[in-house]
């Protein structure tokens, strides 16, 4: 940060009080580049803690946020569902965005928003600290040791009771889980790239006349361009009982098994343990990142339109989970 070239002070106001909203409000007034102004929340008790904590006045409400003149950026960090309607109104008046992923439940609320930056010359960034985490980078380093790959499996199953309704356990406030957990497709289309088709499966657990679900599974099967084959599970909720995460890649001239944040190649006899950083602050890095952008025009190391084809290949899954068919993606 001794290297900054500008002297101006971005005003930065936060949607959302929760673990992300929290992790941000750290890195912003961590750095001097950067100034917290304002907060909206949600339920008026989490709301006052927060602004208690980071000694901050809270905006009426996100509307209100939005327009604040002390603002040249907003960070949105509250539910999947009111992503795309606030970053809307953010850019509309004229602020800078960072959203935490996903952009929005559909891919063309995605695509509105991407030209709606575009026009206004501002920035639209969706963080994807799956990217910067350690496993992904001991991932993307050892990529070239296992030559042409033909399979990848990713499995999360996270066991959780009680659920308790919760905004995560809601399907319109969370949205379809391929979509809100991005992340899972976005790893392998950050190393693979473009797919040619998909197919799903989804089951829920409801809570009986809500639409709030005790559990639910998602599974893909995506066929990528290059060949490779993956299967995906996604899962969680109290029908769990065992926490997994397990990411392997199976090369002609290897494998790559991450289980938890533990990873191995495998060639041949040989097993060579993998260092996988524990970096700690993710959403502290990807903050300085966004500053470093801004105001030092450093490139950012991932773009809107990456979180966009990903948003594309579990809307695909979410279309064949309806019509029990196999979906076909369009080249990009
Ligand atoms: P969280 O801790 O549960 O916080 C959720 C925020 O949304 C709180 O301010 C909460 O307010 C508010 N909220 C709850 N129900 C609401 C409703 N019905 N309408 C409007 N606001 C509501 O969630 P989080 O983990 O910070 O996630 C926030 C965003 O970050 C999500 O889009 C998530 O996908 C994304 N994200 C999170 C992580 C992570 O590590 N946590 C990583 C990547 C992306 P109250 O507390 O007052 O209810
Ligand atoms: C991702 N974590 C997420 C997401 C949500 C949460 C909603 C985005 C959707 C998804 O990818 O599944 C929420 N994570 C939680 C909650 C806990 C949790 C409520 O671990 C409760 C303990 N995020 C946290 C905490 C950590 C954390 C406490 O809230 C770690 C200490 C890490 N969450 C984390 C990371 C991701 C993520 C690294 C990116 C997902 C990825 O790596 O693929």
């Amino acid at each position: 940060m001794g290297e900054h070239k500008s002297e101006s002070v971005m005003g930065v106001g936060i949607v959302g009080t929760g673990y992300a909203a929290k992790r941000r409000a750290e890195a912003i007034q961590g750095d001097r580049r950067s100034h917290l102004v304002t907060v909206s929340g949600y339920s008026r008790e989490n709301t006052e803690a927060f602004c208690q904590e980071y000694q901050i006045q809270a905006a009426p409400s996100w509307q209100a946020l939005v327009e604040h003149p002390q603002l040249d950026l907003v960070i949105i960090a509250t539910v999947n569902q009111d992503h795309a309607p606030i970053a809307q109104k953010a850019l509309e008046a004229g602020k800078h965005v960072v959203l935490e992923y996903p952009l929005a439940l559909s891919p063309q609320d995605g695509q509105t928003l991407l030209a709606l930056a575009e026009q206004q010359g501002k920035l639209l960034h969706v963080e994807h600290i799956e990217l910067l985490g350690g496993v992904h980078q001991a991932l993307r380093q050892s990529l070239g040791q296992i030559g042409e790959v033909s399979y990848g499996r990713y499995i999360t199953i996270t066991p959780q009771r009680p659920v308790s309704r919760r905004w995560t356990y809601h399907k319109s406030l969370f949205g379809f889980p391929f979509t809100a957990a991005l992340s899972r497709l976005h790893r392998l289309t950050n190393i693979w790239g473009e797919v040619a088709s998909v197919r799903g499966t989804l089951r829920y657990w409801d809570v009986p006349e809500s639409e709030y679900f005790r559990a639910c599974l998602a599974t893909a099967q995506l066929e990528f361009r290059n060949g490779a084959i993956a299967d995906l599970v996604y899962g969680k909720g109290e029908t769990f009982w065992q926490s997994t995460r397990t990411l392997e890649l199976h090369g002609e001239q290897g494998t790559l098994v991450f289980a938890g944040e533990t990873g191995k190649l495998i060639q041949g006899e040989q097993e060579t343990p993998l260092e996988v950083s524990r970096r700690r602050g993710l959403f502290q890095q990807d903050t300085q990142l966004v500053l470093d952008y801004l105001l030092d025009q450093k490139p950012l190391y991932v773009h809107a339109r990456q979180s966009y084809y990903a948003l594309l290949v579990a809307d695909a899954i979410r279309h064949s989970v309806e019509t029990g068919e196999k979906v076909t993606l369009a080249p990009c």
